[in-house]
């Protein structure tokens, strides 16, 4: 007998009723696609690559946690999702840029309250109470975000660099989610707004004006690299922000924004897609492992200038909005 792919459904908790591409071994099914991004199950462990989620009718999950099958969907579908935008959208094709998946594993340990990419794969814990698993899509294609940021400018993870990278995965792991926007799931600039973390409905993160969640800066200073780097990050998420839709209030797909400037200025955006752009050829080709907030800066001022040519609109927003960070020329 010969392994087929083929097309599933999975009734994920995040993000609806997805499509899902799998792979079919006879009268099974396995939570597989055709780039080798696979999904297996932990059951509690904390080792070990985990057992392959596998299906007797190739309809996945029920959209709660009593189906431990459904924290499975919206991590596969994570990856799909993820790989489908770095191919299709910016031309890389996956975490190492040559074509394979990763592995996400999911239901690891006991009520574990995080997610991660440990250089290899994907690791996901069921949250508080076992019952909000660390899966939505913009936290899946962030941890993923994390492997294409270690294999390309390898920014390390304390300083400005930290910050820098953390700010990719929440630039990255939006994109996703607005490139796969749904009813159940719409794009939006929050970060983990699905996962109730808090307890209480508020997101991990905000980039329209990052201090929202108490300790992330707005504005970069000179103290910037002495932060945590999910605290560092919010200069360059808040940059994103601004570079894509300008300052000020905004209502993006039925969420409101209003983003302030650290130097009182007021300009227009140039739009997500551009900005997506720019920023990953810089990460791709500017940057190096110990790169500040300033190399940032010049090396996106170049992208923009290498993808839409000086004066363009992308290069002047690229630039207010760095200097309305507080990164100066
Ligand atoms: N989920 C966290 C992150 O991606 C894990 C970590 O602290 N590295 O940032
Ligand atoms: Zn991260
Ligand atoms: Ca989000």
């Amino acid at each position: 007998s010969f392994d087929e792919i083929v097309e599933g459904t999975g009734n994920s908790m995040y993000s609806g009723k997805v499509t899902l591409n799998t792979v079919q071994s006879g009268s099974t099914w396995q939570l597989k696609d055709s780039r080798g991004n696979y999904t297996t199950d932990l059951g509690g462990g904390t080792s070990g690559n985990g057992t392959l989620f596998t299906d007797a009718d190739n309809i996945w999950g029920n959209g709660s946690s009593t189906s431990r099958q459904t924290a499975g969907v919206d991590a596969q579908y994570g990856a799909e999702r993820t790989y489908a935008y770095y191919n299709n959208v910016l031309g890389r094709a996956g975490i190492w840029n040559n074509g394979t998946g990763a592995r996400s594993r999911v239901h690891y340990g006991n009520a574990y309250v995080n997610a991660f990419w440990d250089g290899t794969q994907m690791t996901y814990g069921d949250g508080s109470g076992n019952t909000h698993p660390l899966t939505s899509l913009d936290v899946a294609a962030h941890e993923m975000s994390h492997g294409v940021t270690e294999n390309t400018a390898g920014l390390q993870y304390s300083g400005d660099a930290g910050g820098l990278n953390e700010a990719t995965s929440d630039i990255f792991g939006t994109a996703v989610e607005f490139y796969s926007s749904n009813s159940a799931d719409v794009g939006d600039y929050l970060i983990g707004e699905k996962i109730d973390i808090n307890g209480n409905g508020t997101p991990l993160r905000y980039m329209d004006k990052p201090s929202k969640d108490g300790r992330s800066q707005d504005c970069w200073t000179t103290g910037t690299k002495n932060l945590d780097p999910h605290y560092s990050s919010g200069p360059l998420n808040h940059w994103f922000y601004l570079a894509s839709e300008g300052s000020g209030a905004k209502t993006v797909n039925g969420v409101s924004y209003n983003s302030p400037t650290c130097n009182g200025t007021s300009f227009p955006g140039t739009g997500r897609s551009a900005v997506e752009k720019i920023w990953y050829r810089t990460l791709s080709t500017k940057l190096t492992s110990t790169s500040t907030y300033a190399a940032a800066r010049n090396g996106a001022i170049t992208s923009a200038v290498e993808l839409y040519g000086s004066g363009s609109a992308q290069c002047t927003a690229v630039e207010k909005a760095f200097s309305a960070i507080s990164v100066p020329a």
